[in-house]
């Protein structure tokens, strides 16, 4: 089969374009990991973001999918629905499939009753109908059609296909939940195979109108309703094969969605250990759009374990996968990094949720980078400041030596009642022999520094009880001890124990989801508006980054010096003349950089 596999053009603030471009490694890894036969092809969207509607289009006629996968975050949903309509105008027939962060934690949104792909004409006048809770096949008198060749119908032009309003994507075949890779083999083997066998793919949700294998097991009543937007909060996930029912009102906006659909909802599927060797090395040459590239450099990404063991209320993780933590072979480690230096990577980004859990772990894998002369390349990292205030003394030096150059702290605040919110207090604790004797971030700050290396300082700014004070606590510290800012607000993801925090205490004032980038300020804290806490954080946050021009410099003048002007117009847009004469005020100028922000997300 034909596959495409499709990461979001959506990228936020501390992602310019102009400096940072870096390609989803789950794409690469679901790659890696489909039977050899099949023909993928990866495409990662965020390279073209300009022009992702024309490229969309030449992909389709190039590739000819059969299946598509799309990789997505929640603040990336609306394009997904628009993408997915897009995709069914070019090829009605093509089978969609969803994963990633909001696919896995917010299934339900993309329940919707499916963009016909071969518009049934209207019977009597009345659209097809489904009695509601009724079992899940009895509504789908045209079930399998689409694999096995349908007539061409009239098209879903992508105008009439306009998506469901923001927060729910309509049009998908299959949710793959969770670890992808073998949930997804399995899936081509199964549209492979004529019986359409999908009842016994852990980690699937799929439409029961995609098979006729529905068996006893996955029929039944319906228990729950579809929930989209901030009802997620109250959902939990699926523990045993269910039938999700999504009935719908129907609406007359949209003549060509059905009325109701079922979804068979499979058993979650365990967390992969990966040191058996069962999930292959990433399939990088799959790639057919290129420019990644971090500050001139080419950039690529690498896995050495997945999970954490933490529980911070703000990470999507524990929902994702539950708290565990596991690790590939230093072997597998070493033949991933050279695979992606032979495909011209100067620069990795471990992108392990948290590598720092198992200290030791991490030096040897320093030492096995240096003796495999694999030093030559720049390594950014994510890190945990206790771990690096605890053994900075020996790991620092080493992390040095392998090359790491940025090191992204997860500081997430200064303020003990702030760190108490955001459940971030353990990692964040400076420990003697066990005990905690304060906090960990100056001194983790400080053995970086000393070992030449720069601290990426992640902040969350704007929880519920900070004051105005407050925030300006924490961008001074920010801007006196961090290289490069990456400070965010907090934000409601799916089943995070933060959205219900912030739902119980009503403090949510924006509910469009493409704006939960985590630079969009979306709610509100007991005393500051959202708009004053991202106006402040926006503010401060400019002036940090031209800070670190110098040291890029240093370390990559050609590209510096060639892009510094395209940087400055990032990082300062909607300034103007008459900003700089001190002719306009500051929240003049914030207010254009939103609307330039907001026509920024209309990528299709
Ligand atoms: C590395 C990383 C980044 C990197 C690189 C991003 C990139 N280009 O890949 C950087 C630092 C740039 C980044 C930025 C952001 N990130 Co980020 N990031 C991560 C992190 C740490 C690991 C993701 C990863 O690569 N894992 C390895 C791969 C192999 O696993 P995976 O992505 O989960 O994919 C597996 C499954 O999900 C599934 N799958 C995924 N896609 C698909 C598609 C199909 C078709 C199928 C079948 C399966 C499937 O199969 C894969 C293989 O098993 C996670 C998790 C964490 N602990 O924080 C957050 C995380 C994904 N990021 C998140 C967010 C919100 C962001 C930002 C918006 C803001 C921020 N917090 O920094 C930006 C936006 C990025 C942008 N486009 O502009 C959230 C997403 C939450 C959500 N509900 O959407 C996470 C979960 C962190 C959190 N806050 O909880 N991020
Ligand atoms: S330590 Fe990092 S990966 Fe672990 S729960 Fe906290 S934010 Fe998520």
């Amino acid at each position: 089969m034909n596959v495409l596999l499709l990461s979001m053009p959506d990228s936020f603030e501390h992602m310019a374009p102009v400096a940072v471009v870096m390609p989803n490694g789950a794409l690469t890894s679901l790659a890696g990991n489909i039977d050899a036969h099949h023909k993928v092809a990866i495409a990662d969207l965020v390279l073209v973001q300009d022009r992702v509607r024309s490229t969309v289009e030449s992909l389709v006629r190039e590739h000819r999918p059969d299946v598509v996968g799309l990789s997505i975050m929640t603040f990336q949903r609306r394009t997904a629905a628009r993408i997915i309509a897009l995709m069914r105008s070019l090829k009605p027939d093509v089978k969609i499939v969803v994963g990633g962060y909001d696919p896995s934690l917010a299934p339900e949104a993309y329940m919707q009753p499916a963009l016909e792909a071969h518009p049934e004409p209207e019977r009597d006048g009345a659209r097809l109908q489904c009695p509601s809770g009724s079992p899940t096949n009895d509504c789908h008198p045209d079930r399998s059609r689409a694999f096995r060749g349908g007539t061409e119908g009239p098209r879903v032009s992508a105008d009439t296909a306009t998506p469901p309003s923001d927060p729910t994507v309509s049009g998908v075949d299959f949710i793959v939940r969770g670890e992808g890779e073998v949930t997804f083999r399995d899936l081509l083997r199964a549209l492979e195979n004529p019986e359409h066998d999908f009842a016994n793919i852990s980690g699937l949700t799929w439409r029961a109108s995609s098979s006729s294998h529905l068996t006893e097991a996955n029929t039944g009543d319906c228990p729950t309703q579809a929930k989209t937007g901030l009802e997620w909060a109250t959902i939990t996930s699926s523990k045993n094969p269910t039938v999700q029912s999504s009935h719908r009102p129907q609406s007359s906006a949209h003549p060509f969605i059905r009325s109701c659909d079922d979804w068979v909802v499979n058993p979650d599927r365990p967390v992969h250990s990966l040191d058996s060797g069962e999930i292959k090395l990433p399939n990088r040459s799959a790639r057919v759009l290129h420019g990644y590239h971090m500050l001139g450099r080419q950039v690529d990404v690498v896995e050495t374990s997945r999970g954490c063991t933490y529980d911070c209320s703000f990470c999507s993780i524990i929902e994702m996968r539950g708290r565990n933590f596991h690790t590939y072979t230093f072997d597998r480690v070493l033949a991933d990094i050279r695979d992606a230096r032979d495909h011209g990577a100067r620069s990795i980004f471990l992108v392990d949720d948290n590598i720092t859990l198992n200290v030791r772990r991490f030096e040897a894998l320093c030492q096995a980078i240096i003796d495999a002369k694999l030093d030559d390349i720049d390594y950014t990292v994510q890190a945990m400041t206790s771990a690096i205030a605890t053994h900075g003394e020996t790991l620092a030096p080493l992390m040095r030596r392998a090359g790491f150059r940025y090191v992204f702290l997860g500081i997430e605040n200064i303020l003990d009642g702030d760190l108490a919110f955001l459940k971030a207090a353990a990692k964040n604790a400076d420990r003697d022999n066990g005990r905690t004797v304060g906090n960990a971030t100056l001194k983790a700050i400080d053995y970086i520094h000393r070992n030449k290396m720069y601290v990426v300082g992640g902040l969350i700014v704007g929880n519920p009880d900070d004051t105005p004070e407050s925030i300006e606590e924490n961008l001074r510290f920010a801007s006196k001890y961090v290289d490069w800012p990456y400070i965010q607000h907090p934000t409601p993801y799916p089943r995070t124990p933060m959205t219900k925090d912030f739902v119980e205490r009503n403090l949510i004032i924006n509910s469009r989801l493409h704006e939960y980038d985590g630079t969009t300020a979306v709610v509100k804290t007991d005393s500051v508006d959202a708009e004053q806490i991202e106006f402040m954080r926006w503010r401060a946050e400019r002036w940090m980054k031209l800070r670190h021009i110098p040291a890029a410099i240093r370390h990559d003048p050609w590209f510096i010096l060639r892009n510094w002007p395209k940087m400055l117009a990032y990082t300062f847009r909607g300034s103007s003349i008459r900003s700089a004469l001190g002719l306009e005020s500051e929240q003049q100028v914030f207010r254009r950089y939103k609307a330039r922000r907001q026509a920024e997300r209309e990528y299709v």
